[in-house]
């Protein structure tokens, strides 16, 4: 008799840099695991790809590329992921994703020339988060925290345009979280919204983002 499985909900990290998102999503798998939940880390751009290699020299500001060029690398990166996480999603396993498609849009929108919209096109019908937990910082606290500035993009009012992105694509799966308390103050807050996800995203099926 085969038996129905309860699918893995999709829970992203979005925030401006130092925002502590990779603290955060560590933790929170650790916290779900140890709770006997199944529940796998996965972050972007990832970088262990041929893909991801070249976004990571780019990053590191080893080798320039041009710019709508670079925002279609980023999102190949993640269209390259989408049937394995649709694998792991279905069968159980909730997805901790450090960064998503929202990171793609605000960054590359946030150069000169390239528009919101056509930033988007390329993002449509990846698998839609069940929630998006943005961790808010100001800029000047985020600067205060450990190796600011050593990448490409790590300048204050790029940052700030950044910023202005993200508030434009926020809908009612996101939610807002204060990322100025402790790691493990914000850890508590960021369990308990995982876990009624978690829960909420049993029932239903995974959607399309921006479709
Ligand atoms: N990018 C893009 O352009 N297009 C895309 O499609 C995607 C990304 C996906 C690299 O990303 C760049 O790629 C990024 C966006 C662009 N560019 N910028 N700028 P990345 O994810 O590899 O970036 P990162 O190096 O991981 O940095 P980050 O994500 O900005 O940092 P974070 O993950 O938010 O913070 P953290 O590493 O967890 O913490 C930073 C430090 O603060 C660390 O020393 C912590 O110990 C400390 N920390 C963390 N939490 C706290 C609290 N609560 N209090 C005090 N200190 C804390
Ligand atoms: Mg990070």
């Amino acid at each position: 008799m085969s038996r129905l499985i309860s699918r893995g909900a999709l829970i992203v990290f979005e925030g401006c840099d130092r925002s502590g998102k990779s603290t955060q999503c560590k933790k929170l798998v650790e916290a779900l695991n140890n709770d006997g939940i199944k529940a796998k880390l996965w972050r972007f751009p990832d970088r262990d790809t041929a893909i991801g290699v070249m976004i990571s020299r780019y990053l590191e500001q080893k080798c320039e590329l041009e710019d709508h060029a670079i925002h279609l690398l980023f999102t190949a990166n993640r269209w390259e992921a989408v049937p394995r996480m649709m694998e792991l999603l279905s069968s159980g396993t909730t997805l901790v994703v450090d960064r998503y498609a929202y990171s793609g849009v605000a960054f590359s929108s946030a150069k000169q020339g390239l528009d919101m919209s056509w930033c988007k096109q390329p993002e449509v019908g990846l698998p839609k988060p069940d929630a998006v937990l943005f961790l808010q910082l100001t800029p000047e606290a985020a600067s205060e925290r450990a190796d600011y500035g050593k990448e490409r993009y790590e300048q204050p009012e790029f940052q700030d345009r950044v910023a202005d992105n993200y508030k434009l694509m926020t809908d009612d799966t996101w939610k807002m979280i204060d990322a100025s308390q402790t790691i493990d103050e914000l850890h508590t807050v960021v369990r308990a919204v995982a876990l009624e996800v978690i829960e909420k995203a049993k029932g239903q099926d995974i959607g399309q983002l921006w479709t």
